[in-house]
């Protein structure tokens, strides 16, 4: 059994290295190497980055180091050199080991940088959602609809068969397909952080404060994320989910989540509520 299972592992593994968008869908799967698939621009670029920029250069260094530690451990052991050389200095070896690697950091820094601002700048935005960090689930906020509701993990127990553990939530995200959804996070306690790697998003949750990202998901389906930044004991129990659905279906749902979800009603229960105690304290 455990042999045979142990066998499927390797032979997912192999078939992942082969056609990896086959084996890697929108959430971690076991044993997978690399990136989840990529559902937008910002995250095409980093899988692009990494792949062609970072990757040969990293290769590229470990080989030539290995080869000097195997060439200085062969070329200059005791038995071949037994009186082993003074030399202390080289001017010209010091200029250029100290010039290539400058050389290959501006190489690194030209695409990324350019990443890095394009992911910064937010195009006029679609969507607007807000998402605050609590101990231990997310709120959301769709300013523009009057929507506010939480988000928390479905416990263990209560799983659909089809839902993946310590990642499904009870109130999904949605949001429309090719459309720039901005996202306003911030926290209600401590830190947290907003995470997709599918969207190549991920920004701290900051008590006090607005952070802002964005994105533009180029397919539909459910995404699933988790809080990034160290919060308490139930941190790993924050999961994100984010549903993207087609225009029409994601007014379907704004006109259900608008009921079920009306920010006017909580306004409402918090008046209320403040009216009982004032009362009471008189
Ligand atoms: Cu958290």
């Amino acid at each position: 059994m455990v042999y045979t299972n142990l066998m499927q592992r390797i032979a997912i593994y192999i078939i992942s290295l082969i056609i990896p968008s086959v084996v890697l869908a929108e959430q971690p799967k076991e044993w997978q190497l690399s990136f989840q698939k990529t559902a937008s621009k910002s995250m095409d670029d980093i899988v692009w980055f990494h792949d062609y920029i970072l990757l040969p250069i990293i290769v590229a260094i470990t080989a030539f180091v290995l080869f000097l530690v195997i060439y200085s451990c062969i070329r200059f052991r005791e038995s071949k050199n037994p009186v082993p050389s003074t030399t202390t200095h080289n001017t010209f070896i010091e200029i250029i080991w100290t010039l290539v690697p400058c050389i290959i950091l501006i190489v690194m820094a030209v695409p990324s940088f350019k990443i890095m601002y394009s992911q910064d700048k937010i195009p006029p935005a679609d969507v607007t959602i807000k998402a605050i960090g609590y101990q231990w689930y997310w709120g959301y906020e769709y300013p523009d609809e009057n929507i506010i509701f939480e988000s928390y993990m479905v416990e263990e127990k209560d799983l659909q068969p089809s839902q993946p553990r310590l990642l499904t939530v009870d109130n999904e995200v949605f949001v429309p397909v090719n459309k720039v959804v901005k996202v306003m996070i911030t926290a209600n306690d401590v830190l947290h952080a907003w995470a997709l790697p599918s969207f190549g998003v991920k920004r701290d949750a900051v008590p006090g404060r607005i952070n802002e990202t964005w994105f533009k998901a180029d397919r539909t389906g459910t995404f699933y994320g988790q809080c990034s930044e160290l919060c308490g004991i139930k941190h790993a129990f924050m999961p994100i989910t984010v549903n993207v659905v087609t225009q029409d279906e994601y007014e379907k749902w704004l006109e259900e989540a608008k009921q079920k979800f009306a920010k006017e009603e909580k306004k409402s229960d918090i008046k209320l509520a403040k009216k009982i105690i004032q009362e009471n304290i008189r």
